[in-house]
């Protein structure tokens, strides 16, 4: 194993330590102390391999390798540092660490860069803890708004400002970023699925990032004694979740091509075994590499929640989050290919069923990702795991097209 991989394998393990269920998985929330325990080990990093560390109004970290061109705009490259509960270790992690190592390849060759080169470490990508997700890059973007990201609270009812600030963050740092002080974004990412590794090709240039929208669903019933009421006069909030949710999976086969639709999370209330439910609250995600089978699909959904809406069954829907389906910058597509050829590592185009923070900042700048095989295609899971040489591989392409990149007029 050479130098590169290394460090590569370093960073990933010693990431991997800060979880709050060791032994099962990264579960790593935003603004926890595993949070804070990551940050500490990628800004000292960062300031090992040379770069002016900052952390936003978010708490996204980053890391500044100044250009030659005064205030020029940057190109950035890293990921996302928080997890899904009891996830993987490279879900996130892999392109903070292609990033970092893309820098210090920048300080161990002596480049100047003409544009700045900024790692980026970005929060609350999974929205795990205040739900949504992408909430790291859309705070950057504007797309939350400083007020929506006030009034966000997490399960146990604390809100974003109050968890940042304990772990020592300034929510009132800037938060929106000029869309003119960057240039492009470049991600390193594991594909979360099964294609490369079928395939056995080491690289996936993506070309477009699906679409998706998340809902949260309230059911509210009438909670009562499981022994004492008769079937025929019940209002059970879970009964009626459960007709909904299994629906679902017809619902997406039904719209075709390719569409995904996922309830990954739900909570009983008061959750008692002798209790009729009285509310249910659970999430829907829904994906399509078109935009109008996610459209069709919503408007399914909503017909769903006034069909049940009755006999004591109220069925209400927030929307936490929408995103258009994005196809990635065509220069940057193939300058990642041409890369890869000059470099001979094969590559395959692929599109991504995962939502990433590329297709958030697609708005504002030239992005490009890569992606690398999963083992078995699993992610979201203690399984997860990706070859540190197809890391390096990743950090080979990415350091060649960030040079051109921070050249390029
Ligand atoms: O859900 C996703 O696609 C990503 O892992 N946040
Ligand atoms: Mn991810
Ligand atoms: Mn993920």
């Amino acid at each position: 194993m050479n130098d590169l991989q290394t460090r590569i394998e370093g960073h990933i393990n010693k990431l991997s330590k800060f979880t709050a269920t060791p032994g099962k998985g990264t579960t790593r929330l935003t603004y926890s102390q595993e949070d804070q325990q990551a940050r500490e080990y990628i800004k000292e990093k960062m300031k090992e391999y040379g770069l002016q560390v900052r952390e936003d109004g978010l708490g996204n970290i980053f890391g500044k390798m100044e250009g030659t061109i005064q205030d020029a705009p940057s190109v950035l490259i890293g990921s996302h540092f928080d997890s899904v509960p009891n996830g993987g270790s490279y879900d996130g992690p892999a392109g903070v660490v292609a990033g970092l190592e893309v820098a210090a390849l920048f300080a161990q060759n002596k480049i100047k860069p003409k544009y700045p080169l900024e790692v980026i470490a970005l929060i609350e990508e999974e929205g795990a803890r205040f739900g949504g997700g992408l909430m790291g890059s859309r705070g950057m973007t504007g797309l939350l708004s400083e007020e929506d990201f006030k009034n966000l609270k997490d399960n146990d009812g604390i809100s974003t400002v109050e968890a940042m600030t304990k772990i020592g963050l300034d929510p009132a740092l800037p938060k929106k970023r000029d869309p003119k002080t960057l240039k492009a974004f470049l991600e390193l990412h594991i594909e979360q699925g099964p294609i490369l590794e079928e395939k056995n090709i080491p690289i996936g240039v993506v070309e477009t990032i699906v679409g998706l929208t998340q809902y949260e669903i309230t059911v509210e019933g009438q909670a009562g004694h499981a022994g004492t009421t008769p079937m025929d006069r019940r209002a059970d909030a879970l009964v009626t979740a459960a007709q909904m949710i299994a629906q679902f999976p017809t619902l997406a086969i039904e719209e075709g091509e390719g569409t995904v639709m996922t309830t990954g999370k739900l909570n009983v209330f008061p959750n008692g075994a002798n209790v009729i439910p009285k509310k249910v609250v659970f999430t829907v995600d829904i994906r399509s590499g078109k935009e109008e089978h996610i459209q069709n699909v919503i408007g399914k959904l909503n017909e769903l929640i006034d069909s049940y809406t009755q006999n004591g069954i109220q069925v209400t829907a927030v929307q936490q989050l929408y995103m258009q389906p994005k196809a990635m910058n065509p220069e940057i597509v193939a300058l990642l290919k041409q890369t890869s050829n000059a470099l001979t590592i094969p590559y395959s185009s692929i599109n991504s069923g995962a939502g990433h923070d590329a297709m958030v900042l697609s708005d504002v700048t030239e992005v490009g990702m890569v992606f690398i095989p999963s083992k078995d295609g699993l992610s979201h899971c203690p399984e997860e795991w990706s070859d540190s040489l197809h890391i390096a591989n990743a950090v080979e392409i990415l350091y060649e097209t960030a040079k051109k990149l921070t050249e390029a007029e």
